[in-house]
């Protein structure tokens, strides 16, 4: 099982672009030749009004971001929801909710119930819920959830200048949960949080060196939002995110690899540089969980002049 140490993935990180590039290919192709990229569509089923207090997120309520508590969606729209992306070629649902922590009684048992209808269309089903513990992880397991969505969003160190209401093993602590009620994890992170090239290989190295490997990784960057203390960083140099997604791949060779939030401010040319770099899915569909993402025709249009294909649904009953 790999160990890789603070330095190694250092140099990884600070080899010149090109040279890391070629790596990323070289290690891309050997473990996913078939060219395909996995469209997932995200969903929120429960918006805003969140305690905690992520300096990123529009949905927490520490801040007067625009986006306000809503009520939780029910059944049968987030099925209706599901079976629309579906035709739309996404073959993974992914739904969010603005918790702190999954709490047993009505509102998680509607998301397991949302779970069964998502795996009743034969699609991935993936969940973020907040922290939760082994009964509630084994009971997403027993209704088919493939994956579950906990990101580690930066370094240890950086963590608690970004979000105060929650440690950095919390967050581990939950990615243990989920893993032992055999659910896939799904962990990522976000750059263009003030953190430096060392907190990003940080973040890099604790979720590479998880056992197993999170079968899927989200690299978000920072969509500002007003409202929120992250609202005026500087934006994120796209070469920067072609070089995390290079980095990930190569130390998470298996992984799927997801250029996630972000992408309605990058060029085409810099998201085919991700998709060379190892990015084999998406958020496919014009909205995140609360904030714009690219037109669908868009998408497949870079999908087809890279010479990429969409993954077809034959993989999607089982787990990433
Ligand atoms: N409340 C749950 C949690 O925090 O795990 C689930 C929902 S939360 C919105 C899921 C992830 O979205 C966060 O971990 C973060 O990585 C990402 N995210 C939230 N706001 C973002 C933003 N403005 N830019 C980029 N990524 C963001
Ligand atoms: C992830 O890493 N990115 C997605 C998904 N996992 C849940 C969420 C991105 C949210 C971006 C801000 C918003 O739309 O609210
Ligand atoms: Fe809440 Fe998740 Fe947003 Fe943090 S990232 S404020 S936990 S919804």
């Amino acid at each position: 099982m790999p160990s890789f140490s603070r330095e190694e993935v250092r140099a990884l990180y600070d080899q010149p672009l090109l040279p890391l590039l070629d790596e990323a290919r070289r290690v891309h192709l050997s473990h996913h030749p078939d060219n395909e990229v996995q469209l997932c569509t995200l969903l929120s089923v429960k918006t805003g009004g969140c305690p905690e207090d992520c300096s990123y997120c529009p949905q927490s309520s520490h801040y007067d971001t625009g986006t306000n508590a809503e009520k939780m969606l029910d059944v049968e729209h987030v099925i209706a929801s599901a079976r629309r992306a579906k035709e739309l070629g996404s073959t993974r649902f992914c739904m969010g909710a603005a918790w702190r922590e999954v709490k047993d009684g009505p509102a998680f048992d509607r998301v397991v119930d949302m779970v069964k209808g998502v795996k009743d269309l034969g699609l991935e089903a993936c969940v973020t819920l907040g922290m939760l513990d082994e009964k509630q992880a084994k009971k997403l397991a027993d209704a088919g959830l493939d994956a579950y969505n906990h990101n580690l969003d930066t370094s240890r160190e950086h963590y608690r200048s970004i979000i105060k209401t929650r440690t950095f093993d919390d967050r581990l602590r939950t990615l243990d949960n989920v893993r032992k009620a055999g659910i896939t994890v799904c962990s990522g992170g976000i750059i263009g949080m003030g953190e430096t090239a060392d907190d990003r290989c940080e973040m890099l190295r604790t979720l590479a060196n998880l056992e197993p490997q999170p079968e899927s990784v989200p690299i978000n960057a920072l969509v500002p939002v007003e409202g929120t203390p992250l609202a005026l960083q500087k934006p994120v140099d796209p070469l920067d995110l072609v070089r995390m997604i290079a980095v990930a791949r190569i130390l998470m060779p298996k992984s799927r690899v997801r250029l996630s939030a972000g992408r309605s401010s990058l060029s085409r040319e810099a998201q085919m540089l991700c998709m060379l770099a190892g990015a084999n899915s998406i958020f496919y569909g014009d909205k995140l969980l609360t904030t714009p993402n690219p037109d669908e025709d868009d998408d497949l249009a870079l999908i087809r002049d890279a010479g990429l294909q969409a993954m077809p649904p034959r993989a999607s009953a089982e787990a990433e």
